[in-house]
């Protein structure tokens, strides 16, 4: 493995990713591939001055496009995703093009060039809700909203370009990742910035679903692990075996920040909420994974991040962000 495409390298996971590969590999070589949607942001690339990596602006869904950048590659390691359920509600256009018909483009240009591997980053939401246990990379898949759809549409294409035509393609399936750069949408940078900020935290429903939460460096870990010694074909799930309900995390935060519970601001629920993830991760363990951060420290160290980084979020809430919010906030 010499050179690297990563698509959608400019978003939360994605960059955490590249630095955490080019600090691990000195003979490595990445390609950023990304669209630079409302979500992709080069300030979360902003420091890595290295003549091992370059940044090409593209659309996976735009197969012109993609295919030369796959060619100039031996492994494709994934991220590019419309990534947010709630923005999937409002309209899954986006998620169909980037998940499916994206991922589609990719898989083809791999099979022409011959990629050693393709890594489908994927979700453990591909599963849907689960009351009791945790589910196995055998159970079938059982998503309830259109962004787990489109994910698990993508990892059946996925799956189909193994069985059918050789693709190495294996797949991951990690929990709700935390920690530095993650787009303010997504309930903890979200609940962060607004306590900082002094404004309401918007809790879904009875705010009793749970969610496991695993630390961005271990899901990092995990898709190193994957890479490296999982088997093409396969489907691995990262686990953070961490779960909490929102009102926990949500308390943990207005405590970090030093703020009351009297921010908490109950509100109607998400349509097709899910009550509980949960993803039992042995398999990857077996290969020598598991996850290390403490979720005490890593909530700790999150939140500060973001307490020490305005520089980062106070840009991207305002512009496009704020119409979102409005749109999905206000009247609810
Ligand atoms: P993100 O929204 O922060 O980043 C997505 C990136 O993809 C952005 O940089 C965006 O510009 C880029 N992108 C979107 N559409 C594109 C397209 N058509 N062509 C090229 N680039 C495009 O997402 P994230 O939270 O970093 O998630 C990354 C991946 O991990 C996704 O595939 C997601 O499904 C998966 N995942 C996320 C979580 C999580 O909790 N965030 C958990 C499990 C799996
Ligand atoms: O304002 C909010 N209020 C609230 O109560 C938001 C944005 C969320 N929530 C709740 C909904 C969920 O139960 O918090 C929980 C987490 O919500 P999100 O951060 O939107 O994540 P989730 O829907 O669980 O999906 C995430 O994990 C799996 C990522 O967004 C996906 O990309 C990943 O695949």
């Amino acid at each position: 493995m010499t050179r690297m495409l990563v698509t959608g390298g400019a978003g939360f996971i994605g960059s955490n990713f590249i630095r955490y590969q080019l600090a691990a590999y000195p003979a490595l070589e990445i390609v950023n591939f990304d669209k630079l949607t409302y979500a992709g942001n080069l300030d979360n690339l902003r420091g890595i001055d290295d003549a091992r990596y370059s940044f090409v602006r593209g659309d996976i869904a735009d197969a012109d496009a993609i295919g030369p950048a796959v060619e100039r590659c031996d492994v494709v390691v994934n991220f590019a995703a419309g990534s947010h359920v709630d923005r999937s509600i409002l309209g899954a256009d986006e998620f169909i093009e980037t998940n499916v018909t994206g991922v589609y483009n990719l898989l083809e240009a791999a099979r022409r060039h011959g990629a050693e591997r393709v890594l489908l980053v994927s979700t453990d939401e591909v599963y849907g809700s689960i009351d009791e246990g945790s589910f196995k990379e055998t159970d079938p898949v059982g998503p309830r909203n259109p962004y787990s759809a489109s994910k698990a549409g993508g990892e059946l294409l996925g799956l189909s370009y193994f069985h059918t035509f050789g693709v190495p393609v294996s797949i991951s399936r990690g929990s709700n990742t935390y920690g530095p750069y993650q787009y303010p949408e997504k309930v903890l940078p979200l609940f962060t910035t607004n306590a900082i900020d002094n404004e309401p935290l918007p809790l879904y429903g009875d705010g009793r679903n749970v969610r496991d939460w695993l630390y961005v460096d271990d899901h990092c870990r995990g898709l190193d692990c994957v890479l490296r010694h999982g088997a093409p074909g396969e489907i691995y799930n990262i686990a953070g075996e961490n779960e909490r309900e929102n009102i926990a995390l949500t308390h943990r935060i207005l405590e970090l920040t030093g703020r009351g519970a009297d921010l908490i601001r109950p509100v109607k629920d998400r349509p097709g909420h899910d009550r509980r993830y949960s993803i039992d991760a042995s398999k990857l363990k077996a290969l020598g994974w598991r996850p290390q951060m403490d979720w005490d420290e890593g909530i700790a160290a999150t939140v500060r991040w973001y307490q020490e980084n305005e520089w980062w979020w106070r840009k991207i809430k305002s512009g496009e962000f704020l119409e979102y919010y409005r749109r999905q906030y206000a009247n609810r």
